[in-house]
């Protein structure tokens, strides 16, 4: 599909947004103001396609997906809607007109980091590739004031500082008031009797009202543009003016303000779960909203709501929006007038949720008081929901309590979201092949034994149009040139890649992209950080949150090995190597934040060694966000994925860092597994225990770090410098974490058990690396394996086997 405007034509708009936003003629207008314009009226262009879209769903009735999601992490959009509307040439002749350049514009497009790391960003792939694929999918989530924190390294502590991201983001928003939804809020219930039936009556609440921002959802050559709807919250009195006339001033703006802090801010935390009373208040906010949207449009369209679930699907990202599910239930008994189990049957044939994580401080439980307290009326529906469940499980195991303990919504004054969630959706999903069969037998045991066929994985996958074709021009040309435009539609063709693995030629421009990337990475580490890296040297690349159970400690460890030895034995054989860090700690996470400190501080200690800083470096690049994973991805030779095997769901940096040539170093977990299924053992390097072998020595209680520090000399050293000898600081606390456990368990995430079998993955990483034909061999299969991780993939498997929808391009 492509759009016919000439550069003239396009340079008038922009000339026209200038003048009428801004006062402004060109040659006196700010970048700022080029940059609005612009935006402005690429809008404009979506807004027409959007209209048009708009039309043929509702003509064609098609089936929409709706999905549901706290968090949307869409990083920048100026560069995607041109790359996807091949609109990138135009607007460089545009702007061109005008003296200015494109690549400026996209230097200033700020992030939208609507979220915290991996589900967010998956969500946003999605988006994408729904759009992409001409299907009709919409996100709906919170408009936060303030998204993911920006992260600075003071003094090698993180600091976290305020993302105001609306400042000029707000250039993609699109307020629709006029669509607002009010969320009703505490008060309390009473019951009364209408034509033989109990009703009840939500009284006293008060209102919050959602205002729909839209954000336009474009796809890759396809007429097909959906919104991201993000909701902001406002109250609908803006001033008490019975208190301001008694001159309570503060008092008389209170509700205004308590209202408008809902959708204020973004909560940083993304492994752990605290009960706080504002968090599942912005949860039943959003989805609230929501699903008075999609019910309104419905009924406008098909005027009844037996035909629901065949015209609608909505899905729930990890628990976050499982207020859905009873809000959904309150619309069709209150409002509608439906019988509990028409309704239970419209709920459950509607909706499917997936899981994202297994760690239990994760897993989302709210006290009852709480629900309660926030809208009664929701709460009484959970109980109904629970009663139900726990009655059928009753009359069918009447001799087994566990049943019920596993399954009940509801346990111990608590409300246990996954177990709502999985009660309700017709379809529960992992994100890898082997998180999939860990949910099954872990989470949730009791729900499998009752509803198998519920079940099922969808692997992860990734808009590699942006990680490879934007992220990475010159490799995507390359491709192209070789194997043709067609893998811009189909991953899948990136296979054929393979029957260059012995053309030196290709191998050569391979080497020498990735060399150029990496020189440009260097360029940005020599900004940011002022540290000299060498292009030449292998750039070993661990970027994502900081947890435990990712085990950035891991690798920290193994570089402390690497210096010891080049420090104790001069010629100790070592490739030059560049280790680069990125990645956010969750404010209140303490060891997490110490790790970074601890990672900065080794960095300080090694790269002013003179003796160690010309083979090995580290860096610790603040701020990760979608922007720098941008530029990092390409320049990447060795993708580190060494969380202890069960703990990582699926990975995604995983799949992004493999389509840009990178080699990884993993263990079996998530989808490195998958990873290797593709290349095969001789194109990855992995390590460590297996799920059933961390399972095995976790039982058996046998576990003793201890007893791998006593008997291993170098781990034993490695924990020694950890006491004061980093750069003048002391990690006790680390060092406790590891051999003591700080009031847990010692070590619990394997550290020390799996230190061998890393280290010797690292030295078979360093021989391959000596061989540079071979590298370039491997990384050019990863990069011709890696077609199925395409988001487009996963996509394509949730519309067919759980959504139920279709294409709508060339209809
Ligand atoms: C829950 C309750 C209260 C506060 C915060 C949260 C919360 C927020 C975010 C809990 C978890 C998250 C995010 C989880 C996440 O990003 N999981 C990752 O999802 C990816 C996409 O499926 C996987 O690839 C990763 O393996 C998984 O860790």
């Amino acid at each position: 599909m492509r759009l016919n405007y000439t550069s003239r034509q396009i340079s008038d708009l922009i000339e026209g947004k200038l003048m009428r936003y801004f006062a402004r003629e060109p040659h006196n207008a700010t970048m700022h103001q080029y940059y609005k314009a612009t935006c402005s009226v690429i809008r404009d262009i979506m807004s027409e396609l959007w209209l048009e879209n708009h039309d043929i769903v509702n003509s064609h009735q098609e089936k929409q997906v709706y999905y549901l999601s706290m968090e949307f992490l869409p990083g920048t959009s100026l560069r995607n809607n041109l790359f996807n509307l091949h609109l990138e040439d135009v607007m460089s002749r545009s702007l061109a007109n005008f003296g200015k350049k494109l690549e400026d514009l996209y230097a200033i497009d700020p992030d939208a980091g609507l979220g915290n790391g991996g589900l967010g960003r998956l969500a946003s792939c999605y988006l994408d590739s729904i759009a992409s694929q001409g299907m009709a999918g919409h996100g709906m989530s919170i408009c936060y004031e303030y998204g993911i924190f920006k992260q600075a390294i003071e003094n090698c502590n993180q600091v976290e500082k305020a993302d105001d991201w609306q400042d000029l983001g707000e250039a993609w928003l699109l307020e629709k008031e006029d669509e607002s939804e009010n969320v009703q809020f505490g008060g309390s219930l009473e019951e009364y009797w209408e034509n033989g039936k109990l009703r009840i009556n939500h009284k006293n609440y008060h209102t919050v009202i959602a205002i729909p921002n839209d954000y336009y959802i474009t796809g890759y050559d396809s007429k097909v543009v959906n919104t991201l709807r993000l909701y902001r919250a406002t109250s609908p009195v803006s001033i008490d003016m019975e208190l301001f006339a008694q001159g309570k001033y503060l008092k008389a703006m209170e509700e205004k303000h308590m209202a408008e802090i809902i959708s204020k801010i973004l909560y940083p935390e993304d492994a752990h779960q605290e009960g706080k009373m504002l968090r599942l208040t912005q949860q039943y906010f959003f989805t609230s909203a929501g699903i008075q949207t999609i019910v309104k449009r419905h009924m406008r369209t098909f005027k009844d709501l037996k035909t629901f679930p065949d015209k609608v699907a909505i899905h729930i990202n990890d628990t976050h929006p499982a207020l859905a599910i009873p809000e959904l239930m309150r619309i069709l008994i209150d409002d509608h007038r439906l019988e509990w189990e028409d309704a239970w049957d419209i709920v459950t044939r509607t909706v499917s949720y997936t899981n994202h994580t297994v760690m239990p401080e994760a897993l989302e439980k709210w006290a009852e008081s709480i629900i309660r307290e926030i809208q009664p009326r929701i709460y009484s529906i959970i109980a109904e929901i629970n009663r139900r469940l726990t009655l059928e499980l009753t009359i069918k195991y009447p001799y087994d309590q566990d049943m019920i303990r596993k399954n009940a919504i509801i346990y111990d004054g608590q409300v246990r979201m996954a177990n709502l969630c999985a009660a309700a959706a017709h379809t529960v999903n992992g994100v890898s092949a082997l998180h999939s069969e860990i949910i099954k037998k872990d989470i949730f045991d009791g729900f499998n034994k009752e509803t198998p066929s519920k079940f099922t994985n969808v692997t992860n996958g990734i808009a590699y149009r942006r990680w490879l074709c934007q992220a990475n021009p010159r490799l995507s040309e390359l491709i192209e040139d070789l194997i043709g435009p067609e893998f811009k539609k189909d991953a899948t063709n990136l296979e054929k890649l393979m029957k260059f693995k012995e053309d030196e030629n290709v191998l050569t421009q391979l080497h020498q992209i990735k060399r150029d990337n990496k020189i440009k990475l260097a360029d940005k580490i020599w900004q940011t950080n002022a540290i000299k890296v060498d292009p030449d040297s292998i750039f070993d690349v661990q970027v994502k949150r900081i947890h435990e159970y990712k085990r950035q400690l891991l690798n920290l460890f193994h570089i402390i090995y690497i210096y010891d030895r080049i420090k104790t034995e001069p010629d100790f054989d070592i490739e030059p190597r560049t280790f680069i860090f990125a990645g956010k700690a969750a404010a209140g996470y303490q060891a997490a934040k110490e790790i970074i400190r601890f990672a900065c501080h080794l960095a300080n200690k090694i790269n002013s060694d003179p003796e160690a800083r010309d083979r090995i470096k580290i860096v610790f690049l603040e701020n990760y966000s979608v922007s720098l994973a941008e530029l990092i991805m390409p320049a990447a030779d060795i993708s580190e994925q060494i969380s202890l095997a069960g703990k990582e769901a699926s990975g995604t940096g995983n799949m992004k860092l493999m389509i840009n040539g990178a080699l990884t170093i993993g263990t079996y977990d998530g989808a490195n597994i998958e990873i290797n299924q593709q290349v095969g053992d001789e194109n990855m390097f992995l390590f460590g225990m297996r799920e059933d072998e961390v399972q095995k020595l976790r039982d058996s209680h046998s576990y003793s770090p201890y007893d791998h520090m006593v008997n291993d000399k170098h781990i034993y050293r490695i924990m020694k410098q950890l006491s004061c000898e980093i750069d003048g600081q002391c990690f006790n606390a680390i060092a406790n974490l590891i051999t003591n456990g700080s009031g847990g368990p010692a070590d619990q995430y394997f550290v020390l058990a799996d230190f061998k079998s890393y280290m010797e993955a690292q030295k078979r990483v360093q021989e391959t690396w000596k061989d540079r034909k071979r590298w370039t061999q491997m990384s050019l299969t990863n990069i011709a394996k890696s077609g199925i991780f395409s988001a487009d993939r996963s996509v394509g498997e949730y519309a067919q086997r759980i959504w139920g929808i279709e294409s709508i391009n060339g209809k």
